[in-house]
Order: C-alpha cells, then structure tokens, then sequence
C-alpha cells in the first residue's frame, strides 16, 4: 500500500508542475498581447507606378494591392536589429562593402540602392551576434520596376552553417526548384512597402535570406533588410 501510495503521489506531482508551467506562460503570452503596438516601418518613396507590364507570372504570386498594408501588430519596445551587424553571401565575390548597403538604411529604388549577387539561389546571411527574439523581417529586394523574385525563403538558425536547428519562417518557392523544401507562401510583387514576415517571436541568432532571380533577371537584387525583435 505504502508503495502504491508513493508512487501515486509521485504521478501526480509531475501534471501539477506542468499545469503550473503551463499557466505561467499563458499569464506571459497574455501580458504580451496587452502590450502589442502597431510596427511602425520607415518607407521609401514608391518606384514605379500603375500596373506591372506582361510579364509571366506563377499561379501562386499575390496581386498587386493599391492600398497600403496595414500594420503588423508586435509586443512594444522592439527595434530593428539588423544595422551594423554581419552579413555573409554564397555569392563570394560579394565584398564586404557591398553586402553592407542591404543594412545602411538606403530602401530607395535607385540604382545605386541596389547591390546585386550572381545568378541561380544565391543567399545572404545576417548574424545578430546572439540569440534574439525575431517578431517581423522586412525584405526588399528591388522594387524600381515591377517584378516578383522567385524562391524567396527566409530560415533562421543558431547553426551559422544552417545544418542544423534550421526554422523557416517564409517559403514562396511552391514549386521547389531551389531544393529547400515545398514553400506555401505566396510569390509577391516587389513595392516600396517591401515584404512584411512575420517571424512570430522566433529565437535564432542567424538569419539567411535566399531568392533565385526575378521576372526580370537571372540575378538577385537586394535593396535592404529589417529586422525587428529584442
Ligand atoms: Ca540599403
Ligand atoms: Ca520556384
């Protein structure tokens, strides 16, 4: 009886501690959705108007919206954490300097704006430093004509190498020609409101944005990353 007694009262510790548990993270989630602020994005001013030109589009890319997005809503006291950090490409004739303007703040659809990386899936890789909590990425690539990039997938690790621990946080290459699994997001139209992601408070310290040219070119533009989170 003693035995049967014991380990009853051994069972049911283990659910209480666990429900404990349980409700402390809920009280956190819902401290945290009392909080949530609209994110508020510096834009750059659009770069083209009126309605992209006869290009071939996928089934799966987004139309084109004329009304602003609205904003995504994430807990208070974020910033962007992406200037001044590391980047790294597969691209390696991408120098330093080059990579650096993708998080210099410049968004504008200019040519100058704008860096360019080979062709084929090629990515860039942004290191945080450590560890943080991502709430939104914004992405723009080039958004100086119409045009929709292909194969845009946005992982995140703690593995600079992305071998391992690799999340995903976007995936539009619904056909997997780049090879990194069946995305179901959707192909979009490059604009001046760049791509909103919602990185729904993943931890990682490594970011890796990969894409296989546009509509318009075998190449990879990039224009300017933003990474908000704490
Ligand atoms: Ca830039
Ligand atoms: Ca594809």
């Amino acid at each position: 009886m003693k035995t049967i007694m014991h380990s009853f009262a051994r069972g049911a510790a283990a659910p209480l501690t666990l429900s404990l548990l349980l409700v402390m993270g809920l009280a956190a989630q819902a401290e945290d959705a009392k909080n949530l602020v609209p994110l508020e994005l510096k834009l750059p001013s659009p770069g083209f108007k009126g309605t992209p030109k006869d290009i071939q589009l996928s089934s799966y890319v987004e139309p084109l919206s004329d009304k602003p997005r609205p904003a995504m809503m994430v807990p208070a006291g974020l910033s962007n954490l992406a200037p001044g950090k590391k980047l790294t490409s597969s691209d390696k004739n991408a120098t330093a300097d080059t990579l650096a303007k993708i998080i210099d703040g410049d968004k504008e659809a200019s040519d100058q704006s704008i860096i360019f990386l080979r062709k084929g899936t090629q990515w860039v890789q942004i290191d945080l430093g450590a560890p943080k909590e991502l709430f939104a990425i914004v992405l723009w690539h080039a958004h100086n004509t119409a045009k929709v990039y292909h194969d845009v997938v946005v992982q995140v690790s703690d593995d600079p190498d992305f071998v391992k621990d690799v999340k995903v946080v976007y995936n539009n290459d619904q056909d997997n020609t780049s090879g990194l699994g069946v995305g179901t997001d959707r192909e979009y139209f490059e604009t001046h409101e760049g791509r909103l992601i919602n990185a729904k408070g993943v931890k990682a310290q490594y970011v890796r944005f990969y894409s296989k040219g546009s509509t318009e070119s075998s190449l990879n533009e990039y224009t300017e990353i933003e990474i908000y989170g704490r």
